[in-house]
Parts: C-alpha cells; sequence; structure tokens
C-alpha cells in the first residue's frame, strides 16, 4: 500500500496472488447458477462455517440486509444493539427496504446484549404488538472496539431465540478475527447460529465481497432476495477468486494483525498525551483518546499526521479508532508511534 492507513481493515489492498487468481478465474453466469469460482466460494465458506449453503454478496451491509430480508417480513420486529452496525451504518435498510422494525437492546461493553433484556424485548401474542422474529449479534463487536463475543453467549442467545421461534443472526464482518482471538474453531463459535454474514473484503483483503451463510432453504430464499436488491451479478468469478484466496490463506494469520494491534497500543499507552485500555485491545481494533490537556483536537492532529503519510480516523474531538491489517507490519507501527511523538511533542 501507498500509505501507513489504519482508518479501517476496509481499505486492504488485494494481494499479488489474489489479483494473479482474479485474472486467470474461471466465470460463468451467476445468476444461472454456472460461475464454478462463486459456486465453490459459496460451497467452502459454508463448509468453514459449519453451514449448509452460502451466498456471495457484495458487501456485508448487503448480507446483513438479505439475511433480515429473509428471517423478517414487513412489520415484523428484529432485536438488534443499539450500537450494531446494521442499526447505526447501514442506512436504515433493514426499515426503509425491509419494513423491519429494530427493538433495540443497549450494547454492554462486552459487546453482548443482556440476556435479560432480551428476554424482555421478545414480544408475545396480542393484536398490537408487531411480531419479534430474529436477534442479531455483532462478532466481533465493532463499536466497542472489535470485542470478540465468546461461544457459550452466543449459545444462549441462540437457545433463547429458538425457545421463542426466532432466528439468530450473527454480523461476523469479522469472524475470523473474533475466532483467532478466542482461539477457537469459527464453526464451533457460530454453530447457534441460523445465519452469518462475514466479510472477504475486511481483513481478508478482497477487493470485494462478503458470504452470508445458513441451511439451504434460507440461502434458497436468501438468494431471490438478493436478486430483487439488485445483486445478482453475473461473471462475479472474478471476485470470488479473490474471495477464495481471503478464505484460503488470510484467515489463518489475523493473529498478527492482533501482536501488531497490541504493539501499537502498548506504543500509544506510553504517550503522555494519550489515553488507552490495553485490556480492550483484543483483536485488530482500538479506541484511543487525547488527554484533555493534549493541546490539539483529534481531527486536527489527524491532518497533521497524513503529512508523515499516516492516516488514522479521528471519531470525535478526541478519540480515534485504529484498526491493523495485513498491509500493516510492525515497522508501520513504529512509524505511527514516532509520527505521533513527534507532533505531540
Ligand atoms: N464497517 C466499516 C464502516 O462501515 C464503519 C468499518 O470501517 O468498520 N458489519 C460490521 C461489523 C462492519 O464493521 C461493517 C463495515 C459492515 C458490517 C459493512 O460492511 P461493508 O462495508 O462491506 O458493507
Amino acid at each position: 500500500m501507498d500509505r501507513v492507513d489504519l482508518r479501517s481493515d476496509t481499505v486492504t489492498w488485494p494481494t499479488a496472488d489474489m489479483r494473479k487468481a482474479m485474472a486467470e478465474a474461471e466465470v460463468g453466469d451467476d445468476v444461472f447458477g454456472e460461475d464454478p469460482t462463486v459456486n465453490r466460494l459459496e460451497a467452502e465458506a459454508a463448509e468453514r462455517l459449519g453451514k449448509e449453503a452460502g451466498l456471495f454478496v457484495s458487501s456485508g451491509t448487503m448480507g446483513n440486509l438479505v439475511a433480515i430480508l429473509t428471517h423478517c417480513g414487513r412489520g415484523d420486529e428484529a432485536i438488534i444493539g443499539d450500537r450494531a452496525h446494521t442499526f447505526e451504518h447501514e442506512v436504515g435498510g433493514m426499515a426503509g427496504l425491509g419494513g423491519v422494525q429494530s427493538h433495540l437492546i443497549p450494547v454492554q461493553p462486552d459487546g453482548t446484549l443482556p440476556l435479560d433484556a432480551i428476554r424482555r424485548a421478545i414480544r408475545s401474542e396480542d393484536v398490537h404488538y408487531p411480531t419479534t422474529r430474529m436477534i442479531e449479534l455483532e462478532n466481533t463487536q465493532g463499536s466497542v472496539g472489535g470485542i470478540p463475543i465468546p461461544k457459550p453467549y452466543i449459545e444462549e442467545v441462540g437457545a433463547l431465540a429458538h425457545e421463542h421461534g426466532l432466528t439468530l443472526h450473527i454480523d461476523g464482518a469479522r469472524i475470523f478475527n473474533a475466532a483467532t482471538a478466542l482461539d477457537c474453531n469459527v464453526a464451533d463459535l457460530v454453530e447457534a447460529a441460523d445465519s452469518v454474514s462475514f466479510c472477504l473484503s475486511k481483513g481478508l483483503c478482497a477487493p470485494v465481497g462478503s458470504v452470508l451463510v445458513g441451511s439451504k432453504d434460507f440461502i434458497k430464499h436468501a438468494r431471490r432476495n438478493r436478486k430483487m436488491l439488485g445483486g445478482g451479478t453475473r461473471q462475479a468469478g472474478v471476485l470470488a477468486a479473490a474471495g477464495l484466496i481471503a478464505l484460503h490463506d488470510m484467515t489463518e494469520r489475523l493473529g498478527e494483525d492482533h501482536a501488531n494491534a497490541r504493539l501499537l497500543a502498548e506504543g500509544l499507552s506510553e504517550l503522555p498525551q494519550i489515553e488507552i485500555d490495553l485490556d480492550r485491545v483484543q483483536t485488530n481494533m482500538m479506541f484511543f483518546s487525547l488527554r484533555e490537556d493534549a493541546g490539539i483536537t483529534a481531527p486536527e492532529l489527524a491532518e497533521r499526521l497524513k503529512t508523515h503519510n499516516v492516516y488514522i480516523l479521528d471519531m470525535d474531538e478526541r478519540t480515534f479508532r485504529a484498526v491493523t491489517h495485513y498491509w500493516i507490519r510492525p515497522e508501520h507501527v513504529i512509524e505511527v508511534l514516532v509520527a505521533l511523538q513527534e507532533e505531540l511533542s
């Protein structure tokens, strides 16, 4: 990459292997189900996550929307975190396009939704009420700093959902980061979920795409909903080829990104103008703040860092988010710390 870009793992460029595989990909018309590379990606992704079938979609946003449209009908309700990406950053698609109402539960600092609050949110049979259809969890939970959600909690939510005839969807945009941090098998982690969408295009470096996985019947309906949204694509094998490399080669190396996040966080904790909670840095993401007396605002500092070729996301006047990924090596972390030290001194 041409810069040290920590604004997100969405900024990752495809690797040389991906570009080569894309150029050489076998293709066909995917709306006819005839693209062999897409078919392979969907089958392998499903197997990897322990589900029956998969659907290649253009983004994480589309994966979540297609899932919600498939689980819920118009006027139905989905129980979801008040800081979930789906609620905060997906343009209100579930309401705007699906007519699905959000029943919000406060996201806890550990990324979970309290079980008793979920239980209370499940509607009883009453002519006045919307029908509760699904629960969504996000893993890792981005708004609390990329915290991974462990299996026992997911199982409890799954059991609660199924006891009430609801489905559990996981926005697993960074589910492989969660599995890496929790040192567990990804299929095992999401066993209780009825559907999971995960991104190929974030830490896994593919240029485009996510995969939604679930039962055969669920994916059959999801495929129709993807088509309705205009997401039926033709020779998408050129994109799926990069996705296969993401799945094969990139999932096992995420620990390196987590180690670099640690390195950065520890370096930041040594800068007197910066506040960071090291215990919360568990995957490839972190939030940190300027002390009130730092003498500079976060947007000003972010601008100054650009002159060092360093890009970090300012969230408000004092807070930043930094995300490590494949293109960030330990030497880049050092560059970032040196640039910060220079600008803050
Ligand atoms: N997150 C992006 C921004 O949209 C905030 C980022 O930089 O973190 N679920 C989660 C948990 C996500 O973090 C994101 C993207 C998505 C879904 C949506 O994925 P895309 O961008 O592919 O639609």
